[in-house]
């Protein structure tokens, strides 16, 4: 029980806080109290360049007021309208917006609050649409080792992060996994897609023919694995997972919940790597990470299979109280607007050439044992400190910090995703800072 005269800004401990150290945390706390464009502003007055926007979720950099008039209007003008039965026009609108935007034939959209609702949204529109076709014996999804795909059951379930599914129980039934891609020996510090391991994508067949393809309902990847500390596929892995699914009549969902809107210098994955899905899962530059909005992509074929029946019956039973509500949707069209005006994704394309010369400038830097780039995505990985994996990397991440510059880490890999917005003079600052950090920890 808190005593309310206690609570002062200074009391960390009601809140417990996600994928945190919490006490280590609470002893140190790192707080933000501000932010604008390429900076946050921390507790004690200083100015720290974001190099991952937030968690890879603020595409267009901090505060944009197109954005936050747009959140603020539509506050006082409809505020919440119930999302069952009831509609409001800017759900509509960012529904057709997006449908615009991406790959041809993914032409409907729904609305979910975060990346792990949309992964188990797909994952249960997959499995209803065969059932929906007559085809109910394809129960089967199939994730990927090392893959991403949020926190709730469905997303660990084909997820594969050890510690993220190691407490949990069962799971999902009927899950099986493709190999990740990780071939450090061969591709060591490629620069884009790596030469070797698209073969690893042949590893579906033999998952195919253990349990019978008609058993099989989807497979879901991450286009580039983000999470796990990004592992860039192959080249023509993706077109060869196409290839066997189409085979198979499984189904292919992206998880583009890092790789949309914008990151790889392109509206999503798909484009850029010329791979059509037949669902796509998406959430966080969505609405500029600004408001929790979701959405998922499917084709008409998947959609038209649940118009079927009578017209006054609910077609799919799925849905959150929050999907598409008035103001993520005015935040959507208001963040897509903000891409469009300032031409983002060019510019992250433009950029990219520059990030990855200078990413790769830090080969020779101490504990460096390989680097990884896409877009505007990288990877540092750092040799562990034996018998203590992610310590060094958990340093040079405080150490950083304390040097005015956000990096994140994952295991013993620095991730760097930054706003779209990033200016060369950035870009530079990262990497010097990075240099120098690793002089400074053991
Ligand atoms: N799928 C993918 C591919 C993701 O990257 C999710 C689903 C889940 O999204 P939500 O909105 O439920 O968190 C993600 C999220 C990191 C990091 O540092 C990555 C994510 C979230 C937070 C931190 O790598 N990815
Ligand atoms: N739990 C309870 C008791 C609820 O009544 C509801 C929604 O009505 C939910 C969970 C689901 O919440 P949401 O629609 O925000 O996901």
């Amino acid at each position: 029980m808190s005593n309310r005269l206690n609570v002062t800004p200074n009391d960390l401990r009601a809140f417990w806080m996600p994928f945190t150290a919490n006490r280590q945390f609470k002893k140190n706390p790192r707080m933000f109290v501000g932010a604008k464009d390429m900076h946050y502003t921390t507790a004690d007055g200083r100015q720290v360049l974001d190099g991952t926007a937030g968690l890879w979720c603020v595409n267009a950099g901090h505060c944009r007021p197109r954005i936050t008039e747009a959140i603020a209007k539509q506050a006082g003008e409809l505020d919440y309208a119930p999302a069952f039965q009831m509609g409001h026009p800017k759900a509509f609108e960012l529904a057709n917006r997006l449908a615009d935007l991406s790959p041809d034939g993914l032409d409907h959209v729904m609305f979910t609050n975060s990346g792990s609702e949309s992964v188990d949204t797909a994952l249960k529109t997959a499995l209803a649409y065969h059932r929906a076709k007559g085809d109910g014996a394809r129960f089967r999804l199939i994730g990927r080792e090392r893959g991403y795909h949020g926190v709730n059951f469905g997303g660990i379930s084909v997820g594969g992060i050890v510690p993220n599914r190691k407490m949990f129980g069962t799971l999902l039934t009927g899950v099986d996994h493709l190999p990740h891609t990780h071939l450090p020996g061969e591709n060591a510090f490629s620069r884009g897609e790596p030469k070797h391991g698209s073969n690893l994508a042949d590893e579906l067949e033999r998952i195919c023919g253990l349990h019978d393809p008609s058993t099989i309902a989807a497979v879901i990847v991450e286009p580039v694995a983000g999470s796990t500390g990004v592992l860039i596929p192959p080249k023509g892995y993706l077109q060869r997972l196409r290839e066997i699914c189409d085979k198979h009549g499984i189904l292919l969902i992206f998880d583009e919940v890092i790789t949309g809107y914008g990151r790889m210098g392109a509206p999503f994955g798909a484009d850029y790597f010329g791979v059509k899905p037949d669902m796509m899962t998406t959430a966080k530059g969505l609405t500029n990470g600004v408001i929790p909005m979701g959405a998922v992509f499917v084709t008409d074929e998947i959609h038209d299979a649940f118009m079927q029946g009578p017209e006054h019956m609910i077609e799919f039973f799925h849905g959150y109280t929050y999907s598409g509500n008035p103001i993520s949707s005015a935040a959507g069209l208001a963040t897509l607007e903000t891409y469009r005006e300032e031409g983002l994704f060019d510019r992250a394309a433009e950029l990219a050439p520059y990030w990855e010369d200078a990413l790769h400038s830090l080969k020779d830097a101490r504990y460096v044992i390989d680097i990884r780039n896409i877009g505007l995505i990288g990877a540092i990985e750092l040799e562990p400190i034996a018998g203590q994996p992610t310590k060094r990397a958990f340093s040079a991440f405080v150490r950083a910090y304390e040097k005015g510059c956000l990096i994140r880490t994952t295991g013993d890999i620095i991730a760097l995703s930054p706003p779209l917005i990033i200016e060369k003079q950035h870009i530079d600052q990262i990497v010097s800072t990075i240099r120098e950090t690793l002089e400074e920890v053991d």
